[in-house]
């Protein structure tokens, strides 16, 4: 049944555009390319940046590379542009994939739409016309019927308020926002604030230029070797004769990726058979631990700590000092609950004469930042350069920046001030034709995130063109089908392991953040969450309200 308000008669206001796109990374462009190219809007897209690429614009970190394997860490929706582009890696460096981005605006004329150097700062819904107004930091105020958010996930830097930050002498750098044209670490002595997947691929690329090397570690990690190395042009060609299959596959998978749980449960192998496993997943590299492991690893805590003890031994096998290697290994949450670092010679680096590692619980926490460098456990370490490697204040601050206010004035970042309020991470209830691609309660970070994006651009643009078939003005999430999709991600997630850990995931990186589980871990994976978002369209938009036109 669709439920359509007949509308009110509006104001006749000056439209700008069709639609604003915010966000010019993988899921802007592609958005763009989307809503201007198959619907012929008239389309415009605000970027910060000073050119396309979003989180590959932004992290220039040495040792930035995507986790995800290049030959579906891409764009599948164009066959010519799968079978033309030749990845070298099997994780791609930032620069090659900021280049295939760079290709994919040319290819397909993106940049014609794209306002550079231009920040939203506020977005607001104007009830008599039924349009938004999007403001800029560069004083553009433009309307639109549709607003569409493509900001990230992981795009709002997080700088913990560390006491005296700003009394220090030497050059202080977030990962996030690197310098365009490198840092120079020869003869420095460099800091490192965080343990997480950016620093654990920072750290030994730094701790090989850096005259000496201070890691700072609040909590330390499970990781697991990446086997980067060259594409094998065989295995290229092959994935290139089967991209349906492979697009296929993953669009179908639990996490966007060809990897799937073996259906049985850890507790019912021999030690024999599972060491077996885990060692052909520890050779494989990359996410085969993390995503296609026992079925019941992110369920059951007895499950869970039979993979964790493989990878402390690990850790206590390659760090050469066993005070060291302990201070290495996670002892305070299950394995997998936190975001899976790849590393390449991550724990080999802690071997290293010119680098040290301070651990917050055994060594002390920073107090603060001297002119001369960290104070951390009542001792100074002076130091000449900091890599602040805090990450990100994940989901809802990229979105709570941008001044969101919907019917009535509210405001985005006060309706979700105590956790996020969504209908599919898609829309926003009091806040219609305004989507939020990849936002927090649908599967975003918790997938191989181009997969995610394109389902989302998708069911985005064939829910316009349905709007627009149908003379529907609005499109609006009812309060009902929010309130229960909020409460169903927070049950799928009570359910796992998830919850228990301190991770930004769960919000907890950041002080005063509600805890809320961000993302939705479908219990179908990205596969049924598909599904699911393709059901409600197919029965007129069910948990929607539209208005018609007047
Ligand atoms: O950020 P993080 P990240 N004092 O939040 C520590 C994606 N990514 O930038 O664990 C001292 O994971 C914090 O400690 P703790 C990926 O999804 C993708 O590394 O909170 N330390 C942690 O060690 C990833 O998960 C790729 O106790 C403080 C670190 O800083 C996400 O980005 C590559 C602190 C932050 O780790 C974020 O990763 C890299 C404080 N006050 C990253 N506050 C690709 O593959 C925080 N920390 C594309």
């Amino acid at each position: 049944m669709v439920n359509v308000q007949s509308g009110a008669q509006k104001e006749s206001a000056k439209l700008d555009f069709d639609a604003i796109i915010i966000g010019a990374g993988f899921s802007g462009m592609y958005m763009l390319h989307s809503l201007r190219d198959k619907l012929a809007l008239k389309v415009t897209v605000f970027e910060a940046g000073n050119n396309v690429g979003g989180t590959w614009y932004w992290n220039r970190y040495p040792g930035a590379r995507c986790d995800s394997d290049s030959y579906i860490y891409c764009y599948t929706f164009d066959n010519h542009l799968l079978q033309e582009w030749n990845w070298s890696e099997r994780y791609p460096e930032q620069d090659e994939i900021l280049r295939y981005l760079e290709h994919c605006a040319e290819r397909f004329h993106l940049k014609r739409d794209i306002q550079f150097a231009k920040r939203v700062v506020e977005v607001t819904f104007d009830e008599a016309t039924d349009l938004w107004m999007v403001r800029t930091d560069k004083g553009d105020a433009v309307r639109a019927n549709y607003v569409i958010t493509a900001v990230g996930s992981l795009s709002a830097t997080n700088v913990p308020p560390f006491k005296g930050l700003g009394s220090f002498r030497g050059k202080s750098y977030h990962t996030a926002q690197w310098p365009h044209d490198g840092v120079d670490f020869t003869t420095k002595r460099v800091a490192v604030i965080g343990t997480g997947a950016t620093a654990v691929q920072a750290i030994p690329e730094i701790a090989q230029q850096a005259k000496h090397l201070t890691v700072f570690q609040r909590t330390p990690n499970f990781c697991v070797p990446a086997r980067n190395g060259r594409v094998d042009p065989g295995v290229a060609k092959a994935r290139k004769s089967d991209y349906d299959g492979v697009r296929e596959r993953i669009k179908k998978s639990f996490f966007g990726f060809e990897l799937n749980f073996i259906p049985k449960s850890v507790l019912d192998t021999t030690p024999e058979e599972r060491e077996q496993e885990f060692d052909r997943m520890w050779d494989a590299g990359g996410f085969a631990l993390w995503l296609a492991n026992y079925q019941d690893l992110f369920f059951s805590k007895e499950a869970n700590d039979i993979i964790a003890d493989y990878l402390k031994c690990k850790i206590r096998s390659t760090v050469h000092d066993p005070v060291v290697a302990e201070k290495l290994i996670p002892k305070t949450y299950p394995y997998g609950t936190k975001r899976q670092p790849l590393d390449t010679n991550y724990f080999e680096t802690f071997n290293k004469k010119n680098v040290l590692l301070v651990d917050a619980s055994t060594d002390g926490p920073i107090e603060e930042i001297t002119p001369n460098g960290i104070r951390a456990g009542g001792k100074e370490y002076p130091v000449d350069i900091i890599v602040i490697a805090t990450g990100f204040d994940a989901m809802t601050g990229p979105l709570n920046n941008l001044g969101i206010k919907g019917r009535g004035g509210r405001e985005l970042a006060q309706d979700w001030r105590d956790g996020p309020q969504t209908y599919l991470g898609l829309a926003v209830a009091g806040f219609p034709n305004l989507f939020t691609i990849t936002g927090p309660q649908s599967p975003s970070v918790l997938s191989n995130m181009p997969v995610s994006i394109e389902q989302h651009v998708e069911w985005i643009t064939d829910c316009i063109a349905y709007m627009r078939r149908n003379k529907r003005t609005t499109i609006e999430a009812t309060a009902q089908a929010q309130d229960a999709w909020v409460a169903h991600v927070a049950e799928v997630a009570n359910g796992t392991l998830m919850t228990g850990t301190d991770s930004w995931y769960m919000g907890a990186n950041i002080a005063g953040k509600p805890r809320r589980f961000l993302p939705y871990l479908c219990p179908e994976g990205v596969g049924g969450y598909r599904k699911k978002c393709a059901e409600i369209a197919e029965k007129g938009y069910e948990g929607f309200v539209f208005a018609n036109v007047a």
